[in-house]
């Protein structure tokens, strides 16, 4: 689970102020007070909306202002209320009082709406002050400030796509080239200590969570080099992409290294290995001999798993790769070759 966060200012609309003014009309003498209200200051909402997976659109946009409602006018004319403004949020976005700490919604459904900031009524003009004894009243009220809060809200991201493969499989390079994340990338083994998450957006404007964790080795459920303690950051996601080192760099055949990483991830829980897997050969720029990769892809397609063969340095595969993760994510595009990684053990 990892937690996405920003704070953002809210301000709600001022009400207008009321107006005082009295009727003057011809052969109307004493036409009495008629000084109208202030309008009401617009709202500002959250709404919840499923089309949103992260609080993204906040990062560059922390402050929002309502309008406030237009002052009142002679003639008992009540000013025109300010427009109310909804914000939407993802779904499992928690908001929080950012002074105080105080929990103030939860969004759980789509659609769900909360006013987090109301506006300010609007002053009453002098019309409204008359009276039988009081007939020629002066009094109007300046409109009321609208509500002003500063808000923490707080999303846990779920990963759609898990990246998991031995160590300097070239994870972490893939994650910064389709997303913004800024990993630690090295050429030494567990340079990856703590999971990334790295959010992909796609041209038609959706968007999947990536989460790069670190390497695993042979015995990780044992506790060998990092463990498997981070396999329960994907556990719910919907597509594990399993990525093997294809260059003889590693000194090992990449048909051993798949094989060692599903039993590890067998061993930490069975429905890890029954999700949807993709295999891919990664560094192929560097892969001297074909048939290292065509191992794996032969392997991959006995098993109806999708194959990619890519390089994160020269970018070959990358965009093919990224529409099928965005693809699987949606659950649409091809229906053939959607193996999982438990079809292996058979
Ligand atoms: N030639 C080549 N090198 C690559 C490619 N992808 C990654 N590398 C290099 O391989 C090394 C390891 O890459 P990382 O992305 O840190 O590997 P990782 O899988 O995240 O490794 P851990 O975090 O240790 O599990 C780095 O030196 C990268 O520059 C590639 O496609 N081609
Ligand atoms: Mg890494």
């Amino acid at each position: 689970m990892f937690i996405d966060e920003v704070k953002i200012r809210v301000k709600a609309g001022d009400g207008g102020n009321g107006c005082m003014a009295f009727r003057r009309e011809k052969f109307v003498p004493r036409g009495g007070p008629s000084g109208g209200d202030g309008g009401r200051g617009g709202d500002i909402a959250l709404i919840a909306n499923q089309h949103y997976n992260t609080l993204l659109h906040f990062r560059f946009n922390p402050e929002h202002k309502a309008e406030r409602g237009r002052h009142g006018e002679g003639s008992r004319c009540t000013g025109r209320d300010g427009n109310s403004i909804e914000l939407p949020v993802p779904i499992g976005t928690v908001v929080y009082d950012a002074d105080t700490g105080d929990l103030i919604h939860d969004f759980t459904i789509h659609g769900d709406t909360h006013i987090v900031a109301k506006g300010g009524r609007g002053g009453r003009g002098n019309a409204q002050f008359a009276s039988s004894t009081h007939q020629a009243p002066t009094e109007h009220e300046p409109g009321h400030p609208g509500e002003e809060i500063h808000l923490r809200l707080e999303l846990k991201l779920l990963a759609d796509v898990g990246l998991v493969g031995f160590p300097n499989a070239g994870k972490s390079t893939l994650i910064s080239r389709i997303s913004a994340a800024k990993p630690k990338i090295a050429a030494y083994p567990f340079t990856t200590l703590e999971p990334n998450l790295g959010v992909v957006q796609m041209p038609n404007d959706t968007t999947f969570v990536v989460a790069d964790i670190p390497g695993l080795i042979e015995g990780a459920h044992e506790g060998h080099g990092l463990g498997i303690r981070f396999l329960r950051h994907i556990e719910r996601t919907k597509l594990l992409v399993h990525m093997v080192d294809v260059s003889e760099s590693t000194g090992r055949k990449p048909l051993d290294d798949f094989k060692i990483i599903l039993k590890e991830l067998e061993s930490f829980s069975p429905e890890l290995s029954r999700k949807s897997m993709f295999v891919v050969a990664s560094k192929i720029d560097v892969a001297q001999d074909p048939a290292r990769i065509q191992s794996l892809k032969r392997m991959a397609a006995r098993r109806k798993l999708p194959f990619f063969a890519i390089s994160a340095v020269t970018g070959s595969g990358l965009e093919e790769l990224k529409f099928a993760m965005s693809a699987a994510v949606q659950g649409v595009g091809a229906t053939e070759g959607r193996g999982t990684a438990g079809n292996l053990a058979s």
